[in-house]
């Protein structure tokens, strides 16, 4: 939440333009899958309404609200087909005004989703744009010639699987969608198309917003007709038009979903005399451990090494200029603890030890809703448990190019997007407190064990070690602002960094495997200080040696040690 100006900080030394975003941590959350509260099984607004004191427990800024618009949810609303109604099944404009009003008493901003790359195929829009080359809208959306053979014009393959193209018989031209055939590209060259969505932006805007997460922003620029999808060579002057039109001056966070971002072009976004955006999410992380053939669906395992490699290089990148965003799961990824810690042995460790490494490194953190429980990945047994579209799709891909059945739920239990939108496990009651009715998509069964009360009673909970985190960013310069230096970088278990401001520094050494370790400590890091937060018992002095139990995690803080 933006302070009121009167209450704004003084610029500190450590960065040249701060902003009341670097110090805050974001949670977000997937409407379907978080509270219901009338019983019909689908998460909705008043059930937001009712956990905001626990997200107020827990210390987060901002809420990053998955779309709550109108949509055939054949991707779960990031198809629109109106961008200023709220879903029925999510609720009303009220119940929305209602959660923005209540948000504030508890000094929590919402953050909504900005998907604007393409709409439903059910929106007016392209309901008018449709069947006709002379529509008014027609120009809304991207069409071309089919191909002299009467295919389609080039062999552009849609994200979701199969073409990028449908064609249109009443018009004989083909339109394009990146991702499902019901979520046709907008047509972003069209000035009077860009204008309709600032319009819209502004709209949500006057009624209390603090920001954006914009989808898929990366893929607005696109120069179809040459092949280029994401980075396209208009990206950056939409963005800053974008800028010009709507939130420029309005003091909000806007975070871009960029896949292509690279710590060059992060510069371009989130660069601060650029008048774009605040700071983009990037995938390196993510995409450094998928198949080069199966992509997702065949992941290989996390290399500690490669991983350092990436945050260490982003880190550095983004020191002086820029912003980074700071994530390890979203409502498209595996679970955090699934993927990059220990779900079966060391749970409640690693997830301690991942928020730890993360949250202390430079840049705004989002936490996805569970992950402060250290919720798991799902695991279902049948391709009729899933609901992701994507994961329906590739299912029918790639089981009919012979992938045996099994081969492919194993991928998808471990990399699939439903593994993040199982509900919310509040309680080890029926549905795990989500729902009294039947929940659109299955419980995990773990939830006995893994719920929000039971961390909640429990003060050595992964719940409260994220709240610990959370505040020690509001109360310490070094965390927002300190120079990121990393050590050990070829240490394949161990991740070694220190942050220094001014002479206050913070030492952060992490295990990141299941075995007990003794890692030789790098000169600079040798220090005494006050331990500021660790999973295990606090060491209060990293020596010649650190003797490391499984996934363990030590941080030191200490003024004057480089002075
Ligand atoms: O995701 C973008 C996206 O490309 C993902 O679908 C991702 O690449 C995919 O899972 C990789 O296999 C955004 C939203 O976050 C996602 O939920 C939407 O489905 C998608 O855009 C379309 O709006
Ligand atoms: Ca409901």
């Amino acid at each position: 939440m933006p302070p009121d100006q009167s209450q704004e900080d003084l610029p500190r030394p450590g960065h040249p333009d701060p902003q009341w975003w670097h110090k805050s941590s974001v949670y977000q959350i997937y409407p379907a899958s978080f509270q219901d509260s009338n019983g019909d099984g689908i998460g909705d607004i008043n059930g937001i309404i009712l956990r905001l004191d626990y997200l107020q427990r827990l210390g987060i800024d901002l809420i990053w609200l998955s779309p709550i618009f109108a949509s055939p949810m054949r991707d779960n609303g990031y198809d629109i087909s109106d961008y200023c109604a709220i879903a029925p099944q999510f609720g009303t404009l009220d119940d929305f005004d209602r959660l923005v009003a209540e948000a504030k008493k508890r000094d929590i901003g919402i953050l909504l989703d900005l998907v604007v790359n393409h709409t439903s195929d059910q929106h007016h829009w392209f309901i008018d744009a449709l069947g006709s080359r002379n529509a008014k809208k027609r120009d809304f959306y991207v069409w071309r010639d089919p191909a002299p053979d009467g295919g389609a014009p080039n062999d552009l393959q849609s994200i979701f699987g199969g073409p990028a193209w449908t064609y249109d018989k009443a018009s004989g031209q083909y339109y394009l969608h990146q991702f499902s055939a019901h979520q046709p590209d907008l047509n972003w060259e069209n000035p009077d198309l860009r204008a309709a969505i600032y319009e819209m932006m502004n709209w949500w805007l006057d009624r209390n917003i603090t920001g954006f997460r914009m989808d898929v922003i990366d893929l607005i620029g696109k120069d179809i007709d040459h092949g280029i999808c994401a980075n396209g060579p208009h990206l950056h002057d939409y963005l800053r038009e974008m800028h010009q039109k709507s939130f420029g001056g309005k003091n909000v966070l806007t975070v871009g979903e960029a896949w292509s971002a690279t710590p060059k072009t992060a510069l371009l976004y989130s660069g601060r005399n650029r008048g774009e955006l605040s700071m983009v999410f990037q995938f390196e992380h993510v995409t450094r451990f998928w198949d080069k053939t199966y992509g997702k669906w065949r992941p290989k395992p996390v290399d500690l090494v490669a991983l350092k490699e990436v945050f260490n290089r982003w880190q550095n990148a983004l020191a002086d200029d820029g912003w980074n965003s700071l994530f390890w799961g979203n409502h498209d990824l595996p679970r955090a603890v699934s993927r990059y810690g220990n779900d079966t042995h060391y749970r409640v460790q690693s997830a301690k030890m991942l928020a730890t490494v993360l949250h202390l490194m430079k840049g705004t953190p989002f936490i996805f809703q569970g992950e402060e429980l250290g919720m798991t990945n799902a695991s279902f047994k049948d391709i009729s448990e899933f609901r992701d579209v994507e994961t329906l799709n590739m299912y029918q891909i790639h089981t009919k190019a012979g992938l045996a059945d099994a081969d492919f739920i194993a991928g998808a239990n471990a990399n699939g997007r439903d593994n993040a939108r199982t509900p919310m496990q509040w309680s080890n009651g029926p549905n795990a407190g989500f729902t009294t009715g039947a929940p659109w998509i299955k419980t995990n069964p773990n939830y006995n064990e893994i719920n929000a009360a039971a961390c909640l009673t429990d003060k050595n909970s992964i719940f409260w070690h994220y709240k610990k985190l959370i505040g020690l960013r509001k109360s310490c310069p070094v965390i927002v602002y300190g120079r990121y230096q990393s050590f050990l970088d070829d240490h394949p278990q161990c991740f070694a960094y220190m942050r220094e401001l001014n002479g206050e520094c913070l030492a952060v050494i992490a295990n990141f495997c299941a075995d007990q370790i003794s890692v030789e400590i790098p000169a600079a890091m040798r220090m005494r200080g006050d331990n500021l937060i660790t999973n295990y018992q606090p060491v209060s002095a990293f020596g010649a040696t650190l003797e490391l139990a499984p996934y363990e995690v030590q941080v030191i803080y200490c003024i004057n040690a480089m002075a």
